[in-house]
């Protein structure tokens, strides 16, 4: 893209899904770089996990908690689990501590357990010290949120808070885990800074069993962040930096101005070039934004601007496939050979066990013949035809930087079952890459979300996954028994509202925002959600829960506000508009 087609406007779905957790590492610690590993899971005293469903969406990872909880001995008691989701969700019921926190109240909850683990004393002096910035300005700044305050913005109880802090504080290895009920907000990135303030007053980063970590969605998002999406250049190198630049010129044996030394549009503001026609062409690689992008009549106006859309998927017809000019096959999973890069940067290998059906071929076949195309294949990539001799020049650009590839062969993640890069812990040190070498602790005012519920919309939307589906249902729509389990979406509303709007079980509903409305949705009457809330999964193409959410952006990580807005819920009608 930056040398073949000399653009600067291309993004990774990851700016849907990890984009803030990446500004918030960068926000604290200067990088990006998840810095614990799953095993620390299975270690830590207490794990407090914030918007994360791991229960439905990470169940392999679960069973580390499970199997955690279960060794409780004398000496060693179990690990304590604390769940932060205005749900009750499966996880949840899992804890020994749930919070059902008020929509995007998170803020005000990290800034409260800030506050006490201060006035408490129990908070690591000698760590601060060594190893951050900014500690007097913090704690003025926390002075505020004092539990009574928090309590009042959460909607949880002093107690609970005290509790949770003392918990958190006097853990020996503490360690958090969050998802998108984090990310996907516009104050996703400092609110990933809030939760890395409370790992660095205690020390608790670096250590076994301690660590802020983000658990990714996609198998490889880790490896978009890497080699760099709209956020970075390859390797975590900065665009702002002349030398970084230059560094890569002479690895790529290239003129440095053919470089780019600011980053180009994110995914959201390419889509709104689109609408506003500086954008003619878009080429979707492996993602499904018909059903994942947020706001979808924006969306569809931008896939029917452009004068070349082209997709390159799996499989076709897909709702993103529908729009385009050209469809470019790709072989998947098991029709290819390459790694993926999980949350643990642990670099895993996948092989292809049958040959790819059809005209298809894998995504860096076509990324090669593309390359011959532009005439840039023998500059960029003289010689390549396996991933293998990617992976080669990638751990030559990625040597020495904090993702480095050279410390591990191809053979050894493939007989080692993966490699983490880096090791198992980031900053064990407690050197930071930033200026100073110190972390930076950041002082993050609590706001309330963007689209408040009114009298005409008096609800708080809420989206998200469940276990038996892989978001846009491309894969698991075909699988017969999981389709079978879960064929359809449906809206989760408390019992109390659905007696103020006079509706029963199974009634089929519609969901009405600003922007648009999903019809004849499937309503399901249940405690699992706090009144003034609902929750769809967004799975569903034929129930597409994006016409109604909101095309909000962290102003940081330009990632999508997926999990709030204001709707309103009716009887199902077909006379909307
Ligand atoms: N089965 C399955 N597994 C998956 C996926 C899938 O599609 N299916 N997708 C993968 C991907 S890419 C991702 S990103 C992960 C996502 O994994 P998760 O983040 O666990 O999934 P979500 O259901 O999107 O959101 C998690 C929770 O955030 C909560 N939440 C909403 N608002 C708030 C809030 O204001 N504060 C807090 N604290 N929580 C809030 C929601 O109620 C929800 O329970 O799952 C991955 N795993
Ligand atoms: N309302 C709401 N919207 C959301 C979310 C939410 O919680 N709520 N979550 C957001 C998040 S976290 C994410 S990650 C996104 C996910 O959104 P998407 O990335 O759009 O979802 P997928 O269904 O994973 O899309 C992957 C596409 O790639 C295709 N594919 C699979 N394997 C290959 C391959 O090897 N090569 C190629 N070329 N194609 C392949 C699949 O068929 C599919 O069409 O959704 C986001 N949207
Ligand atoms: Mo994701």
């Amino acid at each position: 893209m930056q040398i073949g087609f000399r653009s600067r406007n291309f993004d990774g779905n990851t700016t849907l899904c990890m984009a803030s957790a990446v500004s918030g590492y960068k926000l604290s610690f200067g990088s990006d770089g998840p810095p614990g590993s799953y095993a620390d899971m299975e270690t830590a005293d207490v794990i407090l996990l914030i918007g994360a469903n791991i229960a439905d969406n990470h169940p392999i990872l679960c069973q580390r908690l499970e199997r955690n909880r279960m060794r409780g001995t004398a000496d060693r008691p179990a690990t304590t689990v604390i769940v932060v989701d205005p749900r009750v969700t499966k996880t949840a019921m899992m804890a020994d501590l749930h919070l059902p926190v008020k929509p995007r109240s998170d803020v005000a909850l990290l800034n409260g357990i800030a506050h006490v683990l201060i006035r408490d004393g129990l908070i690591d002096r000698e760590y601060i010290a060594a190893h951050t910035t900014g500690f007097e300005e913090f704690a003025a700044f926390v002075a505020k949120f004092d539990p009574e305050r928090v309590a009042v913005i959460t909607g949880l109880s002093v107690e609970t808070i005290v509790r949770t802090a003392t918990l958190y504080g006097k853990a020996k290895a503490a360690f958090i885990g969050w998802t998108m009920g984090v990310n996907h907000s516009t104050q996703g990135a400092v609110t990933v800074a809030a939760i890395n303030n409370l790992a660095l007053i205690t020390g608790n980063i670096g250590r076994v069993g301690a660590a802020p970590f983000s658990i990714t969605g996609q198998c490889n998002a880790m490896g978009t962040r890497e080699a760099g999406f709209t956020s970075s250049l390859p390797g975590y190198r900065k665009f702002e930096s002349a030398s970084d630049r230059a560094d890569l010129a002479r690895l790529w044996n290239i003129d440095v101005e053919r470089i780019p030394s600011a980053r180009g549009l994110a995914y959201p503001d390419i889509i709104e070039g689109a609408v506003a026609g500086k954008i003619k062409a878009l080429w979707f690689i492996a993602t499904n934004p018909a059903v994942s992008f947020p706001n979808y009549p924006v969306l569809e106006q931008a896939l029917r601007s452009v004068d070349f859309l082209v997709v390159q998927d799996g499989f076709h017809p897909t709702p993103t496939s529908d729009f385009a000019h050209l469809v470019l096959p790709a072989a998947i999973w098991g029709e290819k050979e390459g790694t993926y890069t999980n949350s643990e940067r642990r670099v895993n290998k996948v092989n292809a066990f049958v040959s790819p059906p059809g005209d298809a071929r894998s995504d860096f076949d076509i990324f090669l013949s593309i390359a011959e195309r532009l005439g840039v294949k023998q500059e960029l990539y003289p010689g390549w035809t396996s991933t293998h001799d990617a992976f080669l020049e990638w751990q030559r650009v990625s040597a020495g930087r904090m993702c480095d590839y050279s410390e591990f062969t191809w053979q050894q993640i493939e007989d080692n079952g993966g490699m983490q890069w880096g090791g198992s812990r980031l900053y064990a040190d407690g050197v930071f890459p930033t200026v100073t070498g110190k972390a930076i602790l950041h002082s993050v005012p609590w706001l309330p979300f963007t689209e408040q519920p009114d009298e005409e919309y008096n609800l708080i939307f809420n989206t998200g996954r469940t276990v038996e589906h892989w978001h846009t249902r491309t894969k698991t729509s075909q699988v017969a028994m999981l389709e079978g389990m879960v064929p359809a979406a449906w809206l989760e509303m408390n019992p109390a509202d659905a007696a103020q709007l006079h509706l029963k079980p199974h009634d089929r509903v519609n969901v009405v925002s600003r922007r648009s409305s999903v019809r004849n949705v499937e309503l399901r009457i249940t405690g699992i959600v706090a009144p003034g809330q609902v929750f769809m999964p967004f799975h569903f193409s034929e129930n597409n829960s994006n016409l109604v959410t909101l095309g909000a952006f962290d102003p940081i990580s330009r990632e999508p506000n997926f999990k709030q807005c204001a709707v309103r819920v009716e009887k199902f009608n077909n006379n909307l508009k």
